[in-house]
């Protein structure tokens, strides 16, 4: 133990005394044993923490509520109609998957999730989470995916769906459905956070508090009556993304952050620990980690037990019973739990002889107790300076019946019988709204909904209005609208290098920086980047934007003489987030929605190492494109060859075929820091002036050569950079034969080499394009050619790539430093003979010139594709290809790279 050593250093200035102690330790536990003991330990605890000793702090407690029934708040809501409403969406959400998968062409849901959690929904939805109707931006709740049915049940109620909505559950193609699950994508509406990629939604939430406290320490809007609720599972839990940055929250002292775990003990398949115990397991990790934690164990009932308990056999037992066996229980009758819960010990039998077998089946988890849930939420809310969680012992699958609660198949039960159904009308106190013919053996069962004018309506429609109106809703106001930034912004950049050799991430960093410091604009900007500004030249940022520090900078830092140095800030703009490209994202994230959440567009730039971009956070990416995310994801030392030094886990040539699987993301690969910064320029006014929700993700290199101005033909560059595709220089004039050379980002020097030699060799007069987006040209392809097929009888389209390149003649070579499934996207309408270079394989370490020549993408192979391709047309000999392999030195039986590393 910590403690040992920690005591064993320090001298023992009184070790009379010091016996003296112990032996009455000694004395408690031989006369009354080990209970006594902790229970006296615990005492002096408490008298220390009071006196301010300042002993460790115990991570873990017994495996009780954190809240003792003297502490528990006066309830202010009316127990019988929360009651009945609750019932009411508990029938509907499950009436509505169970009709969604009736007959043979079932279209899936979940049962038992909500059914677990309905009290930790209801008692937020009735006391706790502030909706927008106020005007401000109210709490932000993520909901667990699998709890999506009661959500709709209760907007049902509150006449926010209807029936017809209700049946189109999970059928949304026809329009007017609903989402399986949170998708702001496909109900913009109604969902404000995608949760069920599970993991995705708790390290968001983390995030999206801390950005509120950003907003708000930068004066940007005052969040301070915002909270973020998040409700997770229990078995999610097992995700990295989900416990990885509970550090942060804490160290961050987020009290605006609360995260109610449905501890069910169960996952999918099984048990989340059927050998232990996840509320304890749990309690540890998040004490440990600094938050608050409070556990909601057990129901009211036991509290009576608990009391009668002198011995304390009952706590023994409850602490000793693994999670396995208690699912056991909530599966059993009250005779088993009788006789092996209380059985053994004679005086824990005796502490229930006086309650029948149903009453003791019947004794709730806390979970289910919504007085108890009231407390701890309230507690929560009263929590200052960390988060807290809440860890809630539930059954999956809560009132609906044997057959489903607790059964290890419960989460895939999405069918009941109506008998089932009448155990539930019945269970659920229902038989005076639910007709009893609707529940016969060949009725449909029906939604339930109180009229306008019951008491339950306006209950529930009261308490949500004092709350601010309903929830979940994404009305996104314009509450704070942007300014855009002044064409002066982007001069510097689109103007070239002037002679001097700079890198494409060197001139973004300036853009970025002339961004930040333009007028109202500049503000809006949040730089993120998780621990390698350095490697891309931001560090010059640091002192004049500051570093986000929500303490300010309680030291002096190392380097504070210098004119970059490391400065942090309470108002800093940086988010410099550390080794963390999940919660890089996750920051993105709650940036990129701060339109829709708050009102407030803020713009951000989260730049990293493009290897560890898609590659590693991929899914979190596409939760930020459902929550229609609008901001610049930034790839830089991008390209297989162009990242000296680094190798195979570091060189991407890839990232932009993972982007191309984004609908939303727009994906760009520019060779030059004007193309970047017209498509900057572009992706602004895209965002935020025509609404877009997309992302744009640029390659940025590090390769440094000089950065030409934006050419004269300003309105047709811009348009071809933005639409993927122009013409960079035109064919050197007096050559025999003709070709197109495509090139994209670091690549146009080996292509611009390329295209003298080929005129001063060989007679070709090739043409440069910069392919700044395939993936742009392949989805306007794509629509041509869907439209084409569509209207066989009308003229048809040409696709962009397909008219561009249909003006010069021979072939066409596109080369790329990623793979050549890039350019091959657009392969099948090059209406030219076409040959794609790109960088295939695991990457290396090793000089430019050298990675260039092994994946042969460097000059000598752009000359021979091109020399290749005018042969396989016909225009000239394959002599001449050979004497060009000859020219540049290629071994033309090296192994192939795409396959070559060396042998185990
Ligand atoms: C990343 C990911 N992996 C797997 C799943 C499939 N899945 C859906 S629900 C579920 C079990 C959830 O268990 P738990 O988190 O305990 O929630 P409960 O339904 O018990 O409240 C699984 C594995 C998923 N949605 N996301
Ligand atoms: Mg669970």
């Amino acid at each position: 133990m910590i403690i040992d050593g920690f005591v064993q250093q320090l001298p023992d200035i009184d070790p009379g005394e010091t016996d003296e102690w112990l032996a009455s330790l000694d004395a408690v536990v031989a006369t009354h044993g080990p209970t006594r003991a902790r229970y006296l330990l615990s005492k002096l605890l408490i008298r220390a923490r009071e006196l301010q000793v300042g002993v460790p702090a115990s991570v873990s407690s017994p495996y009780l509520n954190t809240i003792i029934p003297e502490q528990e708040p006066w309830f202010p809501g009316d127990h019988d109609v929360e009651r009945r409403i609750r019932a009411m969406i508990r029938w509907n959400a499950a009436v509505m998957v169970i009709r969604a998968n009736l007959g043979a062409e079932g279209i899936g849901g979940h049962l038992s999730t909500y059914a677990s959690s309905a009290s930790l929904y209801e008692v937020g939805f009735n006391h706790f989470f502030r909706g927008k109707d106020d005007g401000l931006a109210g709490d932000h709740i993520y909901i667990q995916g699998h709890a999506a049915p009661g959500i709709y049940a209760r907007a049902y109620l509150e006449r926010r769906l209807d029936e017809s909505q209700l049946d189109l559950f999970r059928r949304e193609v026809g329009g007017g459905g609903l989402s399986s699950y949170p998708h702001p994508r496909l109900m913009p509406d109604f969902w404000e956070y995608p949760t069920v990629s599970m993991g995705l939604g708790p390290i968001n939430s983390i995030y999206q508090a801390r950005f509120n406290r950003y907003l708000h320490n930068r004066r940007i809007e005052d969040t301070s009556e915002s909270r973020v609720w998040c409700f997770l599972g229990d078995g999610e839990c097992d995700e990295p993304e989900s416990l990885g940055s509970i550090s942060l929250a804490a160290r961050e002292q987020l009290d605006n952050l609360v995260w109610v775990i449905n501890c069910n003990l169960q996952r999918l398949d099984g048990p989340v620990r059927g050998n232990g115990k996840i509320i304890q397991e749990l309690e540890a990790i998040f004490r440990g980690a600094g938050w608050n934690v409070i556990k909601v164990i057990w129901g009211g009932k036991w509290d009576e037990l608990l009391a009668k308990d002198v011995d304390g056999v009952l706590i023994n037992k409850m602490n000793e019973t693994v999670d396995g066996d208690f699912q056991r229980y909530a599966v059993e009758s009250g005779a088993y739990i009788r006789e092996h819960f209380f059985g053994p010990d004679p005086r824990l039998r005796a502490l229930v002889e006086d309650l029948s077998d149903e009453e003791i089946r019947n004794l709730p988890r806390g979970g289910h107790d919504y007085r108890k849930l009231y407390a701890a939420y309230k507690m929560a809310t009263e929590q200052e300076g960390a988060p807290t969680v809440i860890l809630a012992k539930t059954v999956k699958g809560w009132t609906l019946g044997p057959d489903v609660e607790g059964r290890n198949a419960t989460h895939q039960i999405k069918k009941m019988t109506q008998a089932q159904l009448r155990m539930m009308r019945e269970r659920l106190f229902l038989e005076d709204i639910v007709p009893e013919e609707s529940v016969a053996d060949d009725a449909e069962a029906p939604y339930i909904r109180p009229d306008e004018d019951s008491p339950e309506y306006r209950y529930l429609m009261d308490r949500r209005k004092s709350l601010d109106g309903p929830l979940p809703s994404r009305p996104v106001p314009l509450r704070r609208p942007l300014t855009m930034p002044t064409d002066g912004a982007f001069k510097e950049v689109l103007g070239g290098s002037g002679g001097q050799a700079v890198s494409t991430t060197t001139a973004f960093t300036r853009l970025l920086r002339n961004l930040m410091r333009d007028g109202e604009f500049g503000p809006r900007v949040v730089p993120i980047i998780p621990d390698e500004a350095r490697t891309f030249g931001m560090d010059s940022m640091f002192k004049e934007f500051k570093i986000y520090a929500s303490r300010g900078q309680l030291y002096e830092p190392v380097d504070a003489q210098l004119l970059l140095s490391y400065s942090e800030a309470k108002d800093g703009q940086i988010l410099e987030e550390g080794i963390t490209e999940a919660g890089a994202m996750a920051s993105f994230t709650a940036a990129a929605t701060s339109y829709a959440t708050q009102g407030v567009p803020m713009v951000p730039f989260f730049t990293f190492y493009s290897m560890f971009g898609f590659q590693r956070v991929g899914d979190l990416i596409w939760a930020a494109s459902d929550a229609r995310s609008r901001g610049f994801l930034l790839g830089a030392t991008a390209g297989r060859t162009t990242l000296e030094g680094e190798g195979l886990q570091h060189a991407d040539g890839h990232s932009h075929v993972l982007a191309a699987t984004v609908p939303s993301i727009q994906a760009f690969d520019p060779a030059f820091a004007y193309e970047m910064a017209a498509i900057i320029r572009h992706g602004i006014h895209r965002m935020y002036t025509e609404n877009m929700d997309e992302i744009f993700y640029l390659t940025l290199y590090n390769e440094n050569y000089e950065m030409p101005p934006m050419p004269d033909a300003v309105d047709e560059v811009i348009r071809g950079i933005v639409e993927g595709l122009y013409r960079w220089a035109d064919a050197p004039e007096g050559c025999e034969h003709s070709a197109s050379i495509l090139f994209s980002g670091s690549m146009q020097g080996g292509a611009r080499q390329a295209q003298a030699e080929l005129a001063e060799h060989y007679g070709v007069g090739a043409d440069l394009w910069s392919a700044t987006s395939y993936k742009a040209l392949r989805d306007e392809a794509m629509e041509a050619e869907r439209w084409n097929r569509l209207h066989p009888g009308a003229d048809g389209r040409t696709p962009r790539v397909t008219r561009l390149l249909a003006e010069g003649a021979g072939p066409v070579v596109a080369v790329t430093d990623h793979i050549t499934l890039v350019p091959d996207q657009v392969g099948r309408w090059v209406p030219r003979t076409f040959v794609p270079l790109g960088t295939d394989g695991f990457g290396r370490s090793d000089t430019r010139k050298a990675m260039r020549r092994f994946f042969e993408v460097d000059t000598g192979h752009i000359v021979v594709a091109t020399l290749w391709g005018l042969a396989r047309d016909g225009a000239i000999d394959a002599s001449v290809v050979d004497d060009a392999i000859r020219r540049y030195d290629i071994d033309p039986d090296v192994d192939d790279p795409r396959l070559s590393w060396p042998e185990a």
